[in-house]
């Protein structure tokens, strides 16, 4: 079952800011809701609503469609090789906005569902269980893709960040191949919950399989580590099913990837091995996150933050410096690596496969979203008549927010987990009231025999009758 395409929504001008800007979060701290939390899942958390963002989870996930080109142009090329280079850049492009994006999207309810419609896809995504929270989402275009996947983000806070594993395979397919693309996206972390500026890092290797042809791309994710020079640098490598290297991938997940064959890959860093002396002598570790050492967590649990201010926190580990080597300086503060504008990595014969949409005017009174993500709680006229009444856009905790109310968000965002706990209270021991997901059902993924939620279509037949009420 594959989308029409809508030429009528060309017409429209999505917007380019919220109707409110967000509110200043200086007076909070972060430290005191998390601190009796180290160790500890924070999936499910409950945080003041000063640190969301209006948008929920399901939304925050449709941003990897904001360059949902990228896949028609795969769909649209006839070497595999190439193929796998626009999956691969639609992969880093679509974890691009998570750049500077520090609020956290509201939890969505169970049975919350969200859907986009744009003139080269349609996206439909549900909250297909609570505990442990997973999204699922489908996307197609008609002719060329379905992007779907099932995500579970698993958040843990080890102190000083807390750490984002966001567990679940995401699958391409491009019917016209007959072929399936997967792979996992990497963890981010949040630096400074203690003391400091907040800033986001993605780190990690990715592994993109083309299951028909064994072709790979592996990528590597950089921690920006104590060299500028990384900071949000992606490379890696396609391969074929022998694992031998077929062309040299580069750039920044915030800004751009590119291509180049092999051998101007060799000969450029050999020219150029000076340029990158110090950052492959000193290249810190990227499989664990910011750990603090246990004896400086022992003191902070037991210290009362409030009229002492926080530097006592940065004088105090300092005094106790790490047994082990981490992959920070564990003074209590990872200031903000800055981008060393001055170096760049130029390689001949290069081809840009792609190129990060610059952030609007006044992103940064706008939770840093992009024009994208400002469009996407957007209620588009004539949305109303044909929703699904579970949508996102409906949930009165976000619009309010959104609309700078934000006792008004705190009051119906409580309400609407209360009304969630009483209706799972109300279905528990009842026969036949198990909860059921209506777009979804849990499955295999055929390509990584891995637990997934598949689409059960119908969607977009529009036929929205049943009598669930969560908001
Ligand atoms: C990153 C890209 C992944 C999917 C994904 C899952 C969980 C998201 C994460 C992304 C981005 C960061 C995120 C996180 C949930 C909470 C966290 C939004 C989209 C925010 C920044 C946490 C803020 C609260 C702390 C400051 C305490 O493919």
């Amino acid at each position: 079952e594959m989308c029409k395409l809508f030429g009528s929504k060309k017409q429209y001008v999505y917007r380019q800011e919220l109707p409110f800007p967000m509110f200043n979060r200086n007076d909070f701290s972060i430290w005191s809701v998390l601190k009796n939390c180290i160790g500890r899942d924070l999936s499910n958390i409950t945080m003041p609503v000063v640190f969301n963002e209006p948008l929920s989870f399901l939304q925050r996930l449709v941003e990897y469609m904001e360059y949902a080109h990228l896949l028609t142009k795969a769909s649209e090329e006839t070497d595999p090789i190439i193929r796998l280079q626009y999956v691969s850049a639609f992969a880093v492009s679509a974890v691009s906005s998570n750049w500077e994006r520090l609020g956290k999207p509201f939890n969505p309810l169970l049975g919350e569902t969200y859907e986009l419609e744009r003139d080269d896809f349609r996206v439909v995504c549900e909250q297909v269980s609570h505990h442990p929270p997973i999204s699922a989402f489908h996307a197609e275009n008609e002719h060329h893709f379905i992007f779907h996947g099932s995500i579970y983000p698993k958040l843990k806070f080890w102190g000083k960040s807390v750490e984002i594993q966001p567990k679940g395979t995401v699958s391409v397919e491009l019917p016209r191949w007959g072929e399936a693309y997967t792979w996992t996206n990497v963890n981010c972390c949040v630096h400074n919950i203690i003391v400091g500026k907040l800033w986001i890092e993605q780190y990690g290797s990715m592994e993109i399989v083309n299951h028909a042809t064994g072709h790979t791309a592996l990528l590597n994710f950089k921690p920006a580590g104590w060299f500028s020079k990384d900071l949000h640098r992606v490379e890696g490598f396609i391969l074929d099913k022998n694992k031998k290297k077929l062309n040299y991938l580069y750039g920044k997940w915030t800004d751009f990837m590119k291509v180049t064959d092999m051998t101007s890959y060799e000969e450029y860093y050999k020219e150029n091995a000076h340029k990158f002396r110090n950052s492959d002598a000193k290249t810190p570790s990227t499989e664990s996150p910011v750990h603090t050492p246990k004896k400086v967590l022992a003191k902070m649990t037991s210290f009362k933050m409030g009229s002492m201010g926080s530097s006592m926190f940065k004088s105090m580990s300092q005094a106790e410096p790490p047994e082990s080597p981490g992959n920070d300086c564990e003074d209590g503060e990872d200031p903000p690596p800055k981008c060393d504008a001055a170096f760049s990595i130029d390689i001949p014969n290069s081809v840009t496969l792609w190129e990060a949409n610059p952030r609007p005017e006044r992103t940064s009174e706008f939770y840093q979203f992009t024009s994208f993500t400002m469009s996407l709680n957007e209620l588009e006229p004539g949305m109303e008549s044909r929703m699904c009444p579970t949508d996102s856009r409906l949930r009165p905790d976000i619009r309010k927010l959104e609309a700078g109310d934000l006792d008004g968000a705190a009051a119906e965002k409580a309400r609407l987990e209360d009304k969630q706990r009483e209706a799972r209270k109300a279905r528990k021991g009842k026969k036949g009231a198990e909860w059921k997901s209506r777009w979804f059902s849990k499955g295999t993924n055929t390509n990584t025999n891995e637990e997934d939620w598949l689409y059960n279509g119908g969607y977009w037949d529009r036929n929205y009758v049943y009598d669930l009420d969560i908001f």
